[in-house]
């Protein structure tokens, strides 16, 4: 059984409820629980500026799935939400992205895990280090140092 976490994100149409939306559907994926839920937080944009406040939580899944078939049942939900891919760091309905499976390290050309960029984004590290204050991320380091690393980005409790 793995240990699992998902970043989710969104920053258009009612992103509350695409947050919450999207957390029914995964824990709707075959063999996959939601065993922890994040707050929601409200996060200024990073990358690309002039776009609307984001929402984002992270979860963590207990369960049995493989890497490739996790990212393809997160795309689906994903377009299901109706989200249309433009280019890198635009407005989206709905971001899931898989921050860490265990301590797999695996570099394909879809998918990286751990996520390349989640220890510079506050707005992952912070709602991760609520649901697990212990964690250590592969090729990076502890959950704390990052946090403490990190400068203020703009992330309140929503
Ligand atoms: N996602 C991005 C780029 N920038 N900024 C915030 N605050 N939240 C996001 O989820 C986010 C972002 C690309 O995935
Ligand atoms: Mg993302
Ligand atoms: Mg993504």
């Amino acid at each position: 059984m793995s240990n699992i976490y998902i970043a989710l994100g969104s920053n258009l149409e009612e992103p509350s409820k695409q947050i919450l939306n999207a957390i029914e559907l995964i824990g709707m994926i075959q063999g996959l629980s939601v065993t922890h839920i994040s707050s929601l937080y409200k996060t200024k944009p990073i990358g690309k500026l002039d776009q609307p406040d984001f929402i984002n939580a992270v979860i963590k899944l207990e369960g049995d799935i493989s890497p490739e078939k996790l990212h393809a049942e997160l795309q689906d939900i994903e377009t299901q939400a109706g989200r249309i891919r433009f280019e890198l760091n635009e407005p989206r309905t709905l971001d899931l992205d898989i921050l860490l499976i265990d301590n797999i390290i695996m570099q394909t050309k879809k998918l990286t895990i751990p996520h390349p960029r989640m220890h510079l984004r506050q707005f992952v590290i912070v709602p991760l280090f609520e649901i697990n204050q212990e964690l250590n991320i592969p090729g990076i380091g502890s959950i704390k140092e990052i946090l403490k690393s990190l400068p203020d980005q703009g992330v309140v409790k929503a």
